[in-house]
């Protein structure tokens, strides 16, 4: 019980003083959250970008606080930043960029710049990116990484060209098991493993994945991945490269860092529809798709409400099944009822939903709990794994009504 009201007065209240400004946020994290993340988590406004959470900055590592979730399509500027190495490549550095696709299992080496991108058949597809480790500073026992609160997440239009079109410019062989993809940030010190990752084939050829050079109907902003980055719908964020320089099709299960020893989950824990079976080892699989979750975004944890009812609200999504029903409690748990569902954005996309709690005084607590359509639904408890990956317990805040 102490560790469930801990978690919930840094899920909200991190949000809550994030809105009061960077100190009162600080302050708000100081119950849960590991001491060296206390220091470091303020608001700010990085290149292109408006009020974040700094969580690190060299690799830059900000998340979107709750105020950037009271619509379902993230603003570009609000969008979280997550980097695993130090030096991002300058928007005039990628001024010459282009994109170089090979491997052992393409028929030939292909080149193309981004005007040869862009007369390929565009298409669009909302989706949310979230990293595996979103909430991972709400883990009890705490779990070594980024400490993200609630906002290592963000819902976009993106538009750009199927991977399946730019793959066949290249010619896919027979043999080919996995598409590799490296982006063109590096790391201050050279021992550091390079970000690169891997995509099994058929996941490559999927109508959904794209190399996207829009997001929200603007340029990707630097930070985002500006000029191409890849869209892996469904899929946590970790897949979606940034800055992509180079694709390769290849014969052999890539063995990277950020595939063999980084992303993994312990093999079994969490369902998957598509397992990625040429990365699976004995005891663990790399993280895939998102899990059903759900985000309550008012009232904010705390909050001092009137005695004649009030709206909650918030967002519900999973990896692409789609999102069935979110429910409230209002009596931690016994009973639940049926919220309203927003508009429709697609499978893949943040699903608002809306819920009426009738007039009453005192101490309110409610509940939400997404169900997806495959009838997945969010724990009471917390699933626990080595990275702090794939937190989805149902949210809860706690309001004084009257
Ligand atoms: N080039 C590059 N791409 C990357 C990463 C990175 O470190 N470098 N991080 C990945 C991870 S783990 C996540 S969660 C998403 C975050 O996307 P965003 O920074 O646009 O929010 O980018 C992915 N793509
Ligand atoms: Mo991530």
């Amino acid at each position: 019980m102490l560790a469930a009201t801990t978690r919930r007065s840094v899920l909200l209240g991190s949000a809550a003083a994030a809105l009061a400004g960077p100190r009162a946020f600080a302050a708000a994290l100081n119950p849960a959250l590991p001491a060296g993340l206390r220091e470091e988590a303020v608001i700010e406004s990085p290149a292109g970008k408006r009020d974040l959470l700094k969580l690190t900055w060299r690799p830059p590592n900000y998340e979107t606080p709750l105020d950037g979730f009271t619509t379902p399509i993230t603003a570009n500027d609000r969008f979280f930043v997550r980097y695993h190495l130090a030096n991002i490549p300058t928007k005039a550095e990628l001024a010459n960029w282009s994109l170089s696709i090979g491997g052992d299992a393409a028929e030939q080496e292909v080149k193309l710049s981004l005007a040869d991108l862009k007369a390929l058949p565009a298409t669009e597809i909302t989706a949310i990116c979230q990293c595996a480790g979103n909430r991972r500073g709400l883990f009890t026992p705490h779990v070594p990484g980024v400490e993200w609160g609630i906002g290592a997440m963000g819902n976009a239009v993106w538009r750009g060209v199927r991977l399946k079109d730019v793959l066949a410019k290249a010619g896919v062989k027979p043999g080919a098991v996995e598409v590799t993809v490296r982006g063109a940030d590096s790391a201050v010190v050279e021992a550091t493993p390079i970000f690169k990752k891997s995509i099994p084939l058929d996941r490559a050829m999927d109508d959904t994945v794209l190399l996207a050079y829009a997001m929200n109907g603007e340029d990707l902003p630097l930070l985002n991945g500006y000029p191409v980055r890849l869209i892996v719908p469904g899929w946590t964020g970790t897949y979606w490269m940034k800055h992509v320089t180079r694709i390769e099709v290849v014969s052999k299960p890539f063995d990277g860092f950020w595939m063999a020893k980084g992303y993994r989950v312990p093999k079994g824990v969490f369902g998957t529809d598509r397992p990625f079976t040429s990365q699976d080892n004995e005891k663990t699989s790399p993280v895939t798709e998102l899990v059903v979750n759900s985000l309550i975004t008012a009232p904010l944890d705390g909050a001092k409400v009137g005695g004649a009812g009030f709206a909650v609200q918030g967002l519900a999504w999973d990896g692409g099944h789609g999102i069935a029903r979110v429910e409230v409690s209002l009596d931690a748990g016994a009973t639940w009822q049926a919220a309203t569902l927003g508009e429709d954005l697609g499978r893949f996309a943040f699903r608002p939903w809306s819920f009426a709690v009738p007039a009453g005084s005192g101490s309110i607590t409610v509940l939400a709990r997404a169900t997806a359509t495959n009838g997945a639904t969010q724990p009471a408890k917390l699933v626990a794994n080595p990275a702090g990956y794939h937190h989805n317990v149902i949210s809860t805040v706690t309001v004084a009504a009257g």
